[in-house]
């Protein structure tokens, strides 16, 4: 049987780490020695580049005695001062501990401004001084995001999971950031490989470092279904029991799935379930007969083709199963959104497809939730509010272009993963071990050098809610596999979604991505050195 790495969850072991570190008090060696780095970073030197960035007299320097301040008040600021402190603790050994707003004044404090309505939702202000260092923003999801400013502000040793020798500063100056796109996404398939709860969450980790918002799993296809329904359980129980190349699959009960939701909730992340539909079904179809046309099942599927299953748009049973599974994904799911799929429905005829999606949207809003679905929805009428997720090509045909880009003047938002730019699955180059490559190779500075504003000829800036990076696991069995292909392309399509668009220079970029390097090495994070990238000697 295929050997897996199953990797714990970020937070979880370094916790662990932490006790140990805390415990001996000492600097440890462990590892690979960190590239050289400048004591302080210069104010604004991250990923996503921010906003504002105003650098101002000397750094505040992080002690033993330094306290984080929080507005007591809220449980919200509490349990983020935990996180903060969850994530200095191990490699400072400082004791960081989280006390009222009032007792911090020269430590670090997380401020709620509600009136400071120019930082909107998600924005935050970073004002460091050798006096303190204070976060303020209007919701906490904004001090979270001002949260991975400071922690990408520090030395990267600050992410190893053992006491490093410091010192711990950040530059002085203001930072003032919002986002670009209220919609900066990833997706994850684990249909096609499953992943674990704690796999899933250590993906959550890295993409919160870079502040994406959005978690799309794509849950369903056919090589595998991965979420369980009360009301079919053979999906899971048949569906769920294999995956590409044969290995034993796997699905989340819906206790794990929640606690996916809420991991990433913690992160100020929203996720979209997302239920493949009428193609990419054969795990469904295999599962239950009566969903066939021809009422018969076909067996489960373990390779990498596209394109050869339906579900059988003509028979009644058909929508009393959509019914059925929408219904209780949409009651595990907070956030607003259900993705319905809809994407290679080649074995659908076209009058199916659209007699399809016309009686499956409006179940997704029966049930409270908004549909998205990839851009041949817009082939179909797409409902009132729907996004539409393109993920064409450079050479896709103008007629198709033109469709998305008429829903998209229609009101239909788009959210942007073209694939010859986003898709974190295509090869670097043609030696890439791992990936596809029918849209291209996709080197680093391809898939960070476009603009999602102007990008689909003919569709309005306005209708752009943002970028999202998928990820496709039909070749990526492991985290370490996830990891090679998704860094460092996804800190550049994250900073797409977030900076501003006049900070667009891939010059510039590649020189603060370089500097991420010794903090994926702090992290454990596997990633491609690209040539295209000057990262330091190792
Ligand atoms: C296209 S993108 C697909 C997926 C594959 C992916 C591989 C999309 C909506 N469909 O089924 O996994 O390419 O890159």
């Amino acid at each position: 049987m295929r050997q897996r790495r199953r990797i714990p969850a970020l937070v979880g072991s370094l916790l662990l780490v932490a006790a140990a570190g805390v415990a001996c008090g000492e600097a440890s060696a462990g590892g690979r020695v960190p590239a050289a780095e400048p004591e302080v970073r210069p104010l604004g030197r991250i990923v996503p580049v921010p906003a504002s960035v105003t650098p101002e007299g000397e750094p505040y320097t992080l002690t033993r005695a330094t306290r984080i301040g929080v507005d007591e008040d809220s449980a919200e600021a509490r349990a983020l001062g935990r996180y903060l402190a969850g994530l200095l603790r191990p490699a400072t050994g400082f004791p960081l501990p989280v006390v009222d707003e009032a007792a911090a004044r020269d430590g670090i404090r997380l401020r709620l401004a509600p009136d400071d309505t120019g930082l909107g939702d998600e924005g935050y202000r970073l004002a460091s001084s050798p006096d303190g260092l204070t976060l303020t923003a209007r919701a906490p999801a904004g001090l979270f995001r001002g949260v991975q400013t400071l922690r990408q502000q520090l030395p990267s040793a600050v992410e190893r999971g053992t006491v490093q020798p410091g010192p711990w500063k950040v530059a002085g100056g203001t930072v003032t950031d919002t986002p670009r796109y209220a919609y900066r996404g990833a997706m994850l398939d684990v249909s096609r490989h499953f992943f674990t709860v704690d796999e899933v969450k250590r993906y959550i980790d890295q993409l919160a470092l870079y502040k994406v918002n959005t978690l799309h799993l794509h849950l369903s296809d056919d090589q595998g279904w991965r979420i369980a329904v009360d009301s079919w359980p053979r999906l899971t129980a048949h569906g769920g029991a294999t995956e590409v190349g044969g290995g034993p699959g796997g699905f989340y009960t819906k206790e794990q799935y929640r606690e996916i939701v809420r991991y990433a909730a913690a992160r100020y992340q929203e996720v979209i379930p997302e239920i493949d539909m009428p193609g990419h079904t054969n795990a469904a179809l295999s599962s239950y007969a009566e969903l066939n046309c021809d009422g018969v099942a076909p067996p489960p599927y373990t390779g990498v083709k596209v394109g050869f299953s339906s579900l059988c748009a003509s028979k009644p049973v058909t929508y009393d199963f959509v019914d059925d599974v929408i219904r209780e994904i949409a009651a595990l799911t907070p956030g607003r959104y259900l993705h319905i799929g809809g994407d290679e429905a080649h074995s659908t005829s076209h009058a199916d497809y659209t007699a399809f999606m016309d009686r499956v949207q409006p179940v997704v809003a029966k049930y409270g939730k908004t549909v998205v679905g990839w851009h041949q929805l817009t082939g179909a009428t797409p409902a009132e509010g729907a996004l539409g997720q393109y993920w064409g090509l450079d050479r896709t045909p103008a007629a198709e272009k033109e469709r998305v880009a008429a829903a998209a003047r229609g009101g239909t938002g788009l959210v942007l993963s073209p694939a010859d730019r986003t898709y974190l699955d295509m090869k670097y180059t043609k030696d890439t071990p791992l990936g596809l490559s029918w849209a291209g190779y996709v080197e680093v500075r391809r898939s960070y050098d476009w603009d999602p504003d102007s990008y689909l000829a003919g569709a309005p800036a306005s209708a752009v809610r943002g970028v999202e990076a998928p990820l496709w696991t039909e070749t990526l069995a492991t985290s370490s596999d996830l990891e090679t292909m998704a860094f460092p392309r996804l800190p550049g399509i994250a900073e797409l979604g977030w900076s501003p668009a006049a900070s667009h220079d891939w010059e510039t970029y590649k020189v603060r991505l370089a500097e991420q390097a010794p903090r994926f090495d702090a992290l454990g994070i596997a990633y491609h050195r690209s040539p295209q990238v000057p990262w330091p000697a190792e």
